[in-house]
């Protein structure tokens, strides 16, 4: 028995996660692309049938994000983000039976999410940006610590690490204490080793294989590696043919433990999560 208790249930405001067994999230993209401006109803209609195809391919979050965190990506202002996340996850609250995950790292944007039903706060900058600690505190909800090294405008610049599993250990670690210390309990938190965020594809290869060993032990793994880099670099395939190296990864992302699978893939993503969980079933049962 390790000293850290393994959390199997995370109340994720109106819904229950059980974390017995690993989940797919479903990517939702809100961020505006010129090729499909076909206005604001047009774009929400949208996004709710992408919501109700993954929902029904087996997604059991939905991942609704306002901001690019694609490397050297323009920022958005706090009111454009708002403004393009808030009323999605309303209306996806108001319409399904699911936990709308939050891709922010804004205060007003986790605050105003979780007034409308949001179920997890999912931030790439791990609760660093002023006043984001306290927001995520009032709102009681789980919270995804993400490792990233530098921002979004740099991070591929040159990435370095003496030992990437320490320095990712010790930065999670980091973050847990800052939650605790701000009141937010650790068995809210949820880990992310935060794939393609100032690595290359050496440190993504060797954080893979080790995830297993991230401290804090005992707490609950998510893994974004859909489409990644990672992915086109190894194989040396565009963005559109990073399926079969996206499933390959998940399948190893559930043997090495993780709960949480982050995607844009959702039903290939759910065959591959059950496929792997069978066997390692049946594996525990003799
Ligand atoms: C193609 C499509 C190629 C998308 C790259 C990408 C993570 C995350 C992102 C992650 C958590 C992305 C918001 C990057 N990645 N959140 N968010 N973990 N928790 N790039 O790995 O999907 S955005």
């Amino acid at each position: 028995m390790s000293v850290t208790s393994n959390i199997t249930r995370l109340p994720c405001g109106d819904r229950v996660l059980d974390l017995s067994r690993t989940h797919v999230m479903g990517i939702l993209n809100t961020t505006p692309d010129s090729f499909s401006d076909g206005g604001r109803f047009q774009q929400l209609d949208d996004a709710l049938r992408h919501v109700e195809r993954m929902l029904s391919e087996g997604a059991t979050l939905i991942d609704v994000g306002g901001e690019s965190t694609r490397p050297g990506a323009q920022p958005v202002s706090i009111a454009e983000e708002i403004d393009r996340v808030v009323p999605v996850v309303e209306a996806i609250k108001s319409r399904f039976d699911t936990i709308v995950s939050v891709d922010t790292s804004t205060p007003e944007v986790i605050a105003g999410s979780a007034a409308v039903g949001a179920g997890l706060i999912n931030d790439v900058r791990a609760l660093q940006r002023p006043g984001a600690l306290q927001a995520a505190a009032a709102t009681a909800l789980p919270v995804c610590l993400m490792h990233m090294q530098g921002d979004p405008q740099n991070m591929q610049q040159a990435p370095r690490y003496a030992s990437i599993i320490d320095e990712v250990s010790d930065f999670l670690a980091e973050r847990v204490a800052a939650c605790e210390n701000a009141g937010i309990d650790r068995g809210r938190l949820i880990l992310d080793p935060g794939f393609g965020f100032g690595k290359t594809l050496e440190h993504n290869l060797q954080l893979f294989a080790r995830m297993n060993e991230l401290r804090p032990r005992g707490l609950p793994l998510l893994v974004g590696v859909s489409r990644k880099s990672m992915i086109g670099q190894l194989l040396g395939r565009p963005v559109d043919e990073r399926l079969a190296g996206g499933l390959a990864l998940a399948t190893l992302a559930v043997t090495l433990g993780a709960r949480l699978i982050r995607v844009h893939d959702v039903a290939a993503s759910v065959d591959a999560v059950r496929m792997a969980e069978a066997v390692l079933a049946a594996g525990n049962s003799h």
